[in-house]
């Protein structure tokens, strides 16, 4: 009996009771009965056809009793959850933890104790506005969740990439989420703020200004999740034995230094690779690189709280790590990819709740407002109470409970007893309390009377914003000029654009000044009536800039090298061996990605195809064509691109003699610049990779802010 199949590809015949599956060359894939993984149900009875649905003739209509279609499809028909309200797009990977040393002068918590101790740990980056499937690098703060699996249980630190927030109180969460995602009536804008409704919030929310510097500097666009910071926001406490408290904040210092691509790079980046960032992450630890943070405390007492210029509650505000140094105590290291991204990733549930014995919460309105959300979050997200006993979630300590039963309770009492106390002894009593070793909450005293209030000492908005910004490097602070200036000019009502402006007049002067000529606003606006009046006298400091705290080495990154027939195949081997000495690496880029022939007559393997693997997907680049090809590329507009874009966005570009009428064609009688490196032996290539070790020609900066700025300037 033959079965009808339209797929022309994948034919499937029912022969003498067997089912074979040929391929379009007739081979065969798979038998049944062969030594290969048998297909079953899910109640694990074997499959004998998975092409075809019953039916009443090979014509006729489809038998209801066909158990396998039904469960097949309903499974189908379940797959999607509810993503995340907020972070829906996040990317996880698997490492640990090593403390350096004991700690226990300020927390008990197990996993400091010891030098050297180790637990496993979960990390989960994602963007915060867009949905699961937009794109990497949508201008956003970053989220930065760690899960540690302690031998205590399960630390969950939820923290972003930058170490302040929107908003100061959490009962302000869903209209500042509503405002950011997308516009109910039309759904869109997707995975951007570049809007009216965010912009409307902002400039309504004077407590937002501080972030919102951060959100439109550099940091908002990182390079990789490898090279960002991340912190826990909030103030936290650590307790000791003894029960003192030691209130903390808590820093991830990325081991390979900070980077951040320019605007006009990640815009052109969701388009050329919207995962740019998870396939980044994914191929660095495939390939070894595994990207490593320390942790850092800020460690404070009462005094200093008090002492202190701003509240330490409000999480609008930091503390400066030149005012409080950071300790660092430990190292965060990503080993290992997920197995399967839904097991694991998707259902990763972090709340800010779950802390260890030794750790312990400040009253900071926005964790207390999320020590709710999270919980619920996750119940609604992944169905039931029980999503606790998923492997990513589930402790990697002992754990009893006497909580049972919900939907899809996999763990439950397997003896007589599931309350206490009770009169059962041994192991038929059950689990006890450790008043001992137990979880405490630290008894901080509290009293006052109930109020719907916001704290005076949250009331400046505008000091540590200003601050922010003096401490950016020239070419960020027009970097943070121009992303406003792109912001204000998407939204659409003008009175908006000028309420922002307003809130930038207390912050920097020129700075206002600048983003207000830029949306060519009719009248200047006058600044806005702050709660407190902003301090001038808040010193610049260095840690905040992405530029003045370069990496110490060229580690990590990615060069993209332009190849065609005849490329010096002794040249780029010294320039492959270059890169891997420093622990970058390298990708060839041809006219075909069938690869090409060097001039020795090997076979140089590409990577990606000019048109696509354009100069945006990597930090340096490189140009070593032949004349007759660098000729012909000159007037190849993805080649052109190539050159331009990386020129635009100040890399480093190295290139060979043969190749300049490429470089020439493309940026025509232009000088070539202190950025450019001619290569022609292994010498060069070394001055290249020492040039490459700064990251960016800012030199060259000719981002449109500037080239605005100095057109003003002239005239
Ligand atoms: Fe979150 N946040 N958040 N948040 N948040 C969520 O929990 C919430 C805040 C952060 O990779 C949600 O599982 C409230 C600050 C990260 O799975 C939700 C408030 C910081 C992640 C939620 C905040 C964060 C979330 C949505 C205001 C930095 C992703 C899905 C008080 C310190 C974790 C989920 C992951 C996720 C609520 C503010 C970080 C709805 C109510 C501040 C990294 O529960």
């Amino acid at each position: 009996m033959a079965s009808k199949n339209t797929n022309q590809k994948r034919k499937s015949v029912r022969l003498n009771d067997q089912t074979v599956i040929r391929g379009e060359g007739g081979e065969t894939h798979q038998t049944a009965g062969g030594d290969v993984l048998q297909l079953t149900s899910q109640q694990g009875i074997p499959v004998s056809d998975d092409q075809n649905t019953l039916k009443i003739g090979s014509r006729g209509p489809a038998a209801l009793e066909d158990f396998h279609f039904r469960e097949k499809i309903f499974h189908f028909d379940h797959e999607r959850i509810p993503e995340r309200v907020v972070h829906a797009r996040g990317f996880g990977a698997h490492g640990f933890f090593e403390n350096y040393g004991s700690l226990a002068s300020v927390t008990r918590a197990d996993l400091f104790q010891r030098a050297g101790e180790k637990v496993p740990a979960f990390v989960r980056f994602s963007t915060v506005a867009g949905n699961k499937g937009s794109a990497d690098l949508a201008r956003d703060v970053r989220g930065f969740a760690v899960k540690l699996y302690t031998k205590e249980g399960n630390w969950d630190i939820v923290g972003n990439n930058m170490p302040v927030f929107f908003i100061q109180d959490a009962i302000k969460f869903p209209d500042l989420i509503h405002a950011a995602k997308a516009e109910p009536d039309r759904g869109f804008p997707q995975a951007q703020t570049a809007h009216d409704n965010f912009w409307d919030f902002i400039s309504l929310t004077p407590e937002s200004i501080h972030m919102a510097m951060w959100i439109m500097s550099d940091r908002a666009i990182p390079r990789s999740f490898r090279f960002m910071e991340g912190f826990g926001v909030h103030t936290f406490r650590l307790v000791n034995a003894r029960g003192k408290s030691t209130f903390v904040k808590f820093h991830w210092k990325p081991k390979l230094g900070m980077q951040s691509v320019v605007w006009n790079e990640a815009v052109k980046l969701n388009g050329a690779d919207p995962d740019f960032h998870r396939r980044d992450l994914w191929n660095s630890i495939k390939s070894g690189n595994f990207p490593e943070w320390e942790l850092g405390l800020q460690l404070f007492d009462d005094d200093f709280a008090e002492k202190f210029a701003f509240d330490v509650l409000d999480a609008t505000k930091i503390i400066p790590e030149e005012e409080l140094p950071i300790k660092k105590v430990g190292r965060l290291v990503l080993d290992r990819c997920v197995d399967n991204f839904f097991a694991e990733t998707e259902q990763a549930a972090f709340c800010t709740a779950n802390v260890v014995p030794g750790v312990d919460f400040s009253n900071d309105p926005l964790l207390q407002g999320r020590n709710f959300s999270y919980l619920d979050t996750q119940v609604k997200r992944l169905g039931g109470p029980n999503f606790t006993f998923l492997p990513v979630n589930a402790p990697k300590c002992p754990m009893h409970t006497l909580q049972q039963d919900g939907h899809m309770a996999s763990v439950n009492p397997t003896t007589r007893v599931n309350y206490e106390p009770n009169s059962w002894g041994g192991e038929l009593g059950g689990p006890r309390e450790s008043p001992n070793r137990g979880f405490e909450t630290y008894p901080a005293a509290e009293e006052g009377p109930k109020l719907r209030v916001r704290s005076e000492t949250f009331a400046d908005h505008y000091s540590q914003a200003r601050q922010f910004y003096l401490s950016q490097t020239k070419v960020e602070q027009e970097h943070i000029a121009a992303s406003f200036t792109f912001e204000l000019s998407k939204v659409e009502t003008v009175a908006i654009r000028s309420r922002l402006v307003s809130h930038l007049l207390n912050v920097d002067g020129a700075l206002a000044e600048t983003v207000a000529k830029a949306l060519r606003l009719k009248v200047t606006p006058k600044p806005s009536e702050p709660a407190r009046a902003p301090r001038t006298d808040l010193k610049a400091l260095r840690s905040l800039s992405i530029v003045l705290n370069p990496p110490v080495s060229f580690k990590g990154r990615k060069v993209g090298v332009v190849v065609s027939d005849r490329v010096n195949a002794e040249l780029l081997k010294a320039l492959r061996q270059a890169l891997i000495e420093e622990g970058a690496s390298l990708e060839v880029v041809a006219p075909k990605i069938g690869g090409v022939e060097a001039s020795d007559g090997t076979w140089v393997e590409a990577h990606q195809t000019i048109s696509g693997g354009p100069s945006v997907l990597y930090d340096a680049v490189a140009l070593m064509v032949s004349e007759v090809a660098a000729v012909e590329l000159a007037n190849n507009p993805a080649a052109r691109d190539f050159v331009s874009d990386a020129f635009a966005h100040s890399k480093f570009i190295a290139y060979v003699e043969s190749s300049s009428p490429l470089v020439k064609g493309t940026l025509g009688g232009r000088d070539l610049d202190k950025g450019f490196v001619q290569i022609e032996s292994a010498t060069d290539v070394a001055k290249f990779i020492e040039c490459c070790r700064r990251l960016r020609f800012w030199d060259r900066n000719i981002e449109p802010a500037t080239a605005d700025k100095k057109a003003e300037r002239m005239k």
